[in-house]
């Protein structure tokens, strides 16, 4: 089997930075209206009135400051509060496909290849634009990329599932390299109009160039040394937006097809599953927690990384140990743990090691254990 390395990667970030202050002043506007609007049966408890945001709770209870977002206007429009991204034509490159062009040219290059060495390309991200024709098949047309191309969804989860699908094509010898990409439009399916969640998530695309170890040509690559995959079902994170909605018009519209969940629940039941599971990887490739150089997390919630990250060590991990990008980009699903790899991978000696894991709506987690070199 041949050995697999991780030799480039890519980050878009979308133009828009949207402040927890602009976002719970348009919330919170939109609270006021809402209450004048019903202020006869609010007084008359037919109605509860809605209560206003905050940012002091915001960056208290995530570690969220800011986000950026692929529309601002629409969402910080009172009146509208969804992003608006007009519909391209089908001759027209889709938005997802231009962002994951942006960060995979950038894999691309860090690894210093070209679309002829690509087999293979992946798109594993939340939300897909389409059932069909696949957004993969789409970014590997617009790259040039020759072979197979296909998507994938596993939530938040989504980009180390898709690292172990390249990984096992590349060492059967399926595919010489695989380019795996992750364009998160969060903002699309995330309801502004909560309270609960309106500040949770962000937008951004990450890219992964995988390939032969022997084969690879940029210096201070890092060689998989083990994937691990992990699902057990919740309803605790769910979306019902599907195909299936126009079947009963009841449906449509209603908050459950937007992103909902028990954040309580899922923080508490999330965190041991998934400081077990780093564990139990290490143990299994006979690699000491404190050994670890780098903790690349999926980025949800600052409180929860520092807890997984506690269970892992015994003890406080240190800025420099669990990096958190977090407080930039919010929660940008499958991109998150990515993004923290991306921006804080070079701190990594020869011979060091580090873990990216993701975990989220399923639920799913996945871990891949990179050393440097
Ligand atoms: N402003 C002010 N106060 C608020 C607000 C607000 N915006 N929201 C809630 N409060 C109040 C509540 O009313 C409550 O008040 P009281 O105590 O008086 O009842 C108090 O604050 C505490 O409320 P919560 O218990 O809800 O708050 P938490 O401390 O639990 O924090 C979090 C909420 C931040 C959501 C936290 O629970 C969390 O981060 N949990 C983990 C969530 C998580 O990681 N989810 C992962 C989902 S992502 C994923 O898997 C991918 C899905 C696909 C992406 C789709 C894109 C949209």
């Amino acid at each position: 089997m041949h050995k697999v390395v991780i030799s480039g990667t890519g980050l878009f970030t979308p133009p828009n930075a949207v402040s927890n202050e602009q976002l719970v002043a348009a919330f919170n506007e939109y609270v006021a209206h809402f209450n004048a609007e019903h202020a006869e049966a609010i007084a008359a408890q037919e109605l509860a009135p809605l209560v206003a945001s905050s940012a002091e709770f915001i960056e208290k209870a995530s570690g969220i400051r800011q986000r950026y977002l692929m529309d601002a206007a629409g969402v910080l429009d009172p009146a509208r509060m969804t992003p608006s991204l007009p519909e391209r034509d089908n001759d027209s490159l889709s938005i997802q496909a231009e962002m994951a062009v942006a960060a995979a040219r950038e894999a691309l290059e860090l690894a210093c290849r070209s679309a002829e060495d690509v087999d293979m390309v992946i798109v594993a991200c939340s939300n897909l634009p389409r059932p069909y024709p696949a957004l993969a098949i789409e970014v590997q047309q617009a790259l040039g990329i020759r072979g197979c191309a296909f998507d994938m969804n596993v939530a938040c989860s989504s980009a180390t599932f898709g690292i172990q699908t390249a990984v096992n094509a590349i060492q059967s010898g399926q595919a010489r390299a695989v380019l795996m990409v992750n364009p998160e439009i969060c903002s699309a399916h995330l309801n502004f109009r909560d309270r609960d969640s309106h500040f949770i998530f962000g937008d951004a695309c990450t890219a992964v160039l995988l390939e032969r170890a022997d084969a690879a040509v940029a210096a201070g690559v890092f060689e998989v040394l083990g994937t691990r995959l992990a699902t057990a079902f919740s309803n605790n994170i769910r979306n019902n937006f599907g195909f299936l909605n126009r079947c009963d018009e009841r449906g449509i519209g209603q908050p459950d097809k937007l992103f909902i969940q028990q954040g309580r629940k899922v923080f508490k039941e999330v965190c041991p599953m998934v400081g077990e599971h780093i564990v139990d990887h290490l143990e299994q490739l006979a690699i000491r927690p404190d050994d670890v150089r780098c903790f690349w997390l999926h980025q949800a919630n600052l409180a929860m990384n520092q807890l997984i990250a506690r269970r892992v060590l015994g003890r406080e991990a240190t800025p420099d140990e669990a990096p958190v990008i977090l407080d930039r980009y919010a929660n940008t699903s499958s991109a998150g743990s990515i993004i923290a790899f991306h921006l804080h991978k070079d701190r990594l000696g020869t011979n060091d090691m580090g873990v990216i894991c993701s975990f989220g709506a399923g639920y799913s987690v996945g871990s891949v254990v990179l050393r440097k070199n």
